[in-house]
């Protein structure tokens, strides 16, 4: 048996290993992959510690270079790596394979960013003073991210943090190893110099509670689930670490009695079943006005018919399964929280069997919910969406903000007006009109407000907030 071992401090180790099961068919071990101990979490800080004064000042071309090569592989490997995705996290394989693009197109951006890293001279109040503001880099990074995206979250977290020169500490969740391993094996590879980045895989409550209790990271960035992000800023301010969290999302998507009927139900099935719904992005909210409401509706209900949930791998499949059966059980909960409440189950909400063993569920649509019920207000996580009827614009407007959350909101409409108002008024971190409120770009920012994300943006060159310091220095000249 193979096992596929952490890296800390430039050697694979580690051989207390647990297997990683593809949800499409729980008879499928995608791997063995090792489980790191709280000591090895201590191990791979100390050896990013050691790595970083060296690793701070490493030339840009070596930068580039490695990040370059790591892009290139990636893109050059991109069946194969999609093929693991999409076994290790059940999204289709042409979702799977898209992520794996984008990872590549990450790797690329940031390349092209250390060539790029500039600062500021200006004059100082006083005379003969200069003033410079350089931007140095943090330090070490702890970087946790989610199941949901196990190869374009690391990628956006650990190309920033390499390109401005810290050393990381690198902790995938525990059922997503696959990517995370083929990326440090990657990075490995390209010449990363021995523990400028470290993979330690295994358990939150073990390597990421010792990774929360160390007073060596100079930052952690977090993808996740709103109590953890919590734990991360308590333990974070306990240790005066910077902290950024992007954790869940209740999103919105608004028709308007005037919208493009047919752009309105794709950006709606979109949004709101893609990716087995399983998207921080995703919206679940769908806050539809009176004249549309019925049409909507109907054809939203019969695009939904035509999708295929079936085996990840299998060509035509447009849905795979739900990550696992924490996951199900969750999701079959909220299905009978919503009928409970009132909602009225429109379409689908059954488990289904495959010829596959897995975690099959067709994609449930509620019509006649309100914005007060749970299902409304708190993340499912799966393919669990629900219709909301208003009576116009200025009621779904302020259904949309109604909300503990504020990552990403959508309007479907052809009125320049209210999509013009939507996007100066939505109190999301990110608005789109006549497009599905998850499938985002890679080099512009990603984040959101409230209790969605907590701290500078992620990606493009806002990343820079997060990943450096600034630094003002004086000089008489
Ligand atoms: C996307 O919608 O393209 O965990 C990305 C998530 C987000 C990423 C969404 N952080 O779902």
């Amino acid at each position: 048996m193979t096992v596929h071992q952490n890296l800390i401090a430039g050697e694979w180790v580690g051989s207390d290993a647990s297997p990683n099961i593809n949800p499409s068919d729980t008879n499928d071990v995608v791997g063995h992959y090792a489980q790191a101990s709280a000591e090895d979490a201590k191990q791979a800080i100390a050896a990013a510690k050691a790595a970083f004064p060296a690793w701070s000042r490493s030339g840009i071309l070596e930068r580039h270079a490695i990040l370059k090569n790591t892009s290139d592989e990636i893109l050059a490997r991109r069946e194969e790596l999609g093929t693991l995705l999409a076994r290790e996290e059940g999204k289709t394989l042409p979702e799977a394979t898209g992520e794996v693009i984008r990872a590549a197109q990450i790797f690329d951006f940031f390349a092209g960013e250390t060539l790029r890293l500039t600062g500021e001279v200006v004059p100082s109040a006083r005379p003969n003073i200069g003033v410079d503001i350089t931007r140095e880099p943090l330090g070490v990074i702890g970087i946790i991210t989610p199941w949901n995206f196990p190869i374009a979250i690391p990628a956006w977290k650990i190309a920033p943090a390499l390109c401005y020169g810290n050393t990381v500490v690198f902790k995938p969740a525990d059922l997503v190893p696959g990517c995370a391993w083929a990326i440090a094996d990657i990075l490995h590879r390209a010449g990363l110099p021995k523990g400028v980045l470290n993979l330690v895989m295994g358990r939150g409550s073990v390597v990421g509670q010792a990774m929360l209790d160390s007073a060596d990271l100079a930052g952690i960035t977090f993808t996740g689930s709103t109590d953890t992000g919590k734990r991360v800023a308590l333990a974070s301010i306990e240790h005066n670490r910077r902290f950024q969290l992007e954790m869940g999302g209740k999103n919105p998507m608004v028709v308007l009695d005037d919208a493009d009927l047919a752009v309105a139900v794709e950006a709606a099935a979109n949004s709101g079943f893609f990716s087995t719904g399983q998207r921080c992005t995703a919206s679940s909210r769908l806050i539809v006005t009176e004249g549309i409401h019925d049409r909507f509706v109907t054809a939203l209900t019969e695009r939904l018919k035509t999708l295929n949930v079936d085996n990840a791998l299998k060509a035509g499949t447009h849905i795979g399964p739900v990550v696992d059966d924490k996951q199900l059980r969750q999701d079959m909960d909220y299905i009978d929280i919503g009928k409970s409440e009132g909602a009225r189950l429109a379409f689908g909400g059954a488990c289904l069997e495959r010829e596959t063993p897995g975690f099959y569920l067709e994609p449930a649509l509620f019509t006649e919910a309100k914005n007060d019920m749970r299902i409304s207000r708190e993340e499912i996580f799966g393919p669990v969406a629900a219709v909301i009827r208003v009576k116009d614009y200025e009621e779904a407007l302020a259904v949309a903000n109604d909300t503990p959350f504020g990552l990403s909101a959508g309007i479907a409409t052809t009125s320049l007006k209210h999509a013009t108002h939507f996007k100066r008024n939505s109190e999301a971190g990110m608005v789109m009109v006549n497009l599905p409120t998850a499938g985002v770009d890679f080099h512009v920012p990603f984040g959101g407000r409230k209790a969605s994300s907590f701290g500078s943006r992620e990606q493009g060159r806002y990343a820079a907030e997060f990943f450096t310091t600034v630094k003002t220095a004086y000089t008489l000249a």
